[in-house]
């Protein structure tokens, strides 16, 4: 078996310095746009977390549901016993669910871009398993994979929950995903996607009645106003959730309330009255779509679960 490699360890330093040239040139852009990695520092994280908890947002429980039925299936995949690597220190009741159902295990590596999220899920899955060995990454895994600390030469599972995936342009996540197998060929990748569905459902899902996801959103603004010494006015900026159908996709935006500038590490952002920020895409990916950019990226299906509604699907990839 190969050497497995991971993404490289990014210091708080060069972290920072990404942060801010990512947002002074996105919001140079003509449709003004922030990566949506930037949502998740500890309050976003925490938000995100919130968000899993409401009614209107299905994609957890859904997620959820279809792992708890098909989790003893997956203990037959080599990875279960050997590594499972996770991208994405999500939600501990995913993780719990496949890690209850892997006796033989013995390494767990987390890779998060959120160092204190990671730290803390690192901790919980030492203590609630302590014949695991826990080694947490913190990296940001959309950049090309660099060296790993060196897993033992044990078969290896990649756990991909969230649909994260949906996440990226449709050629990003076909290279994220070919980065993946060139960092890990043998391994299998479990990896959740969420399908298209009713527009009304998707609309409720990614602006919810309590207004969790507007603040999450708009979080990005407090952060770049603690971070990068900025001087957004939060009440000038309205969420917005946009379902594009041509694009099979729900759009976060920041929608400015009236016209105005902003300054941002020392310089100044106009905005026109309506001009929007986009934050996120969420894509919505129907089984030949899907198929498309896993094969693109090298992968082979090798089986599909979904809940009933065909909400929601959990892939089994292997190269
Ligand atoms: C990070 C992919 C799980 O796109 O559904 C939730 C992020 N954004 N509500 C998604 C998100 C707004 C979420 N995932």
């Amino acid at each position: 078996m190969t050497k497995h490699v991971s993404p490289e360890n990014q210091t708080d330093e060069n972290q920072s310095d990404m942060f801010r040239d990512d947002i002074l040139s996105g919001l140079l852009r003509d449709q003004k746009a922030i990566s949506s990695k930037w949502l998740y520092d500890d309050v976003g994280s925490h938000l995100f977390e919130a968000i899993t908890e409401l009614d209107a947002y299905y994609p957890t429980r859904t997620e959820i549901s279809i792992l708890a039925q098909n989790a003893r299936k997956y203990r037959r995949l080599p990875g279960a016993r050997g590594a499972m690597v996770e991208l994405g220190s999500g939600s501990s009741r995913k993780t719990d669910l496949l890690l209850n159902a892997f006796p033989d295990l013995s390494v767990y590596m987390p890779i998060d871009i959120s160092a204190n999220h990671l730290k803390a899920a690192a901790e919980r899955v030492r203590r609630a398993y302590p014949s695991l060995a826990v080694i947490p990454v913190a990296a940001d895994f959309t950049q090309p994979f660099g060296q790993l600390p060196l897993l033992p030469e044990l078969p290896v599972l990649i756990f991909f929950p969230g649909s994260t995936i949906g996440n990226f342009e449709k050629t990003e996540a076909a290279a994220l995903l070919s980065n993946i197998r060139s960092a890990m060929p043998e391994a299998s990748l479990v990896i959740g996607v969420d399908r298209p569905k009713d527009a009304k459902v998707l609309q409720e899902a990614y602006d919810d009645p309590a207004g969790i996801t507007a603040a999450f959103n708009q979080n990005l603004l407090q952060r770049i106003n603690r971070e990068l010494d900025g001087d957004f006015d939060l009440a000038a900026f309205a969420h917005k959730a946009i379902w594009n159908e041509g694009e099979s996709r729900i759009e976060m935006h920041l929608e400015s309330l009236v016209q105005q500038q902003v300054s941002i590490a020392g310089e100044t952002v106009s905005f026109a009255k309506g001009e929007t920020i986009h934050t996120e895409n969420s894509h919505k990916y129907s089984e030949e779509a899907f198929e498309g950019i896993a094969n693109e990226g090298g992968w082979q299906i090798m089986d599909v679960d979904s809940d009933e509604n065909n909400w929601f699907s959990v892939y089994t990839l292997q190269a």
